[in-house]
């Protein structure tokens, strides 16, 4: 079944000049581009994409870090592109994240505030949806 998934790419790797290998990694792997949009993200929609979070205490610092450059917002397509994007992102933790994986080649601790991760991917099909339903409304 061919899915679609909601990619961020984060401040930390856009500021960075990443959000170019971070794509084509994408392409690399054979997943189509849908929709891709570059934006400094209002508290309001990150309140949205992290509803799971709120009350956890990194929620506040964590939107403080989505919300501090722009991000680069993409949809992308292809069978069990969610499950293989999550792959090619690796572990939360860019620390522990294997080398070979985009948080394990980019990401590492920098010892005070959230965790920059570099990339987001949606964790379901469920999740997916809605995501992009926030980021992309008028998508289809
Ligand atoms: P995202 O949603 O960014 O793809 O990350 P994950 O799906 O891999 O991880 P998550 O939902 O558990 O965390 C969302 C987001 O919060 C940051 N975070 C997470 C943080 O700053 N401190 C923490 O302790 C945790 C668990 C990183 C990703």
């Amino acid at each position: 079944m061919t899915e679609r998934s909601l990619v961020l790419v984060k401040p930390d790797a856009f500021a960075r000049g990443l959000t170019g290998e971070v794509l084509r990694r994408i392409e690399g792997k054979g997943y189509t581009l849908v929709a891709l949009k570059v934006l400094t993200p209002e508290r309001d929609l990150l309140a949205q994409h992290y509803a799971e979070h709120e009350g956890k205490g990194f929620y506040g610092e964590l939107l403080d870090f989505m919300s501090s450059g722009p991000v680069t917002a993409i949809v992308i397509e292809g069978v069990r592109c969610i499950e293989g994007f999550r792959s090619l992102a690796g572990k939360t933790d860019p620390t522990a994240a294997a080398p070979g994986s985009i948080r394990g080649d980019f990401g590492r601790d920098w010892g005070n505030g959230p965790t920059e991760n570099i990339v987001h991917g949606s964790d379901s099909p469920e999740s997916a949806v809605r995501e992009i339903g926030i980021w992309f409304p008028d998508l289809g």
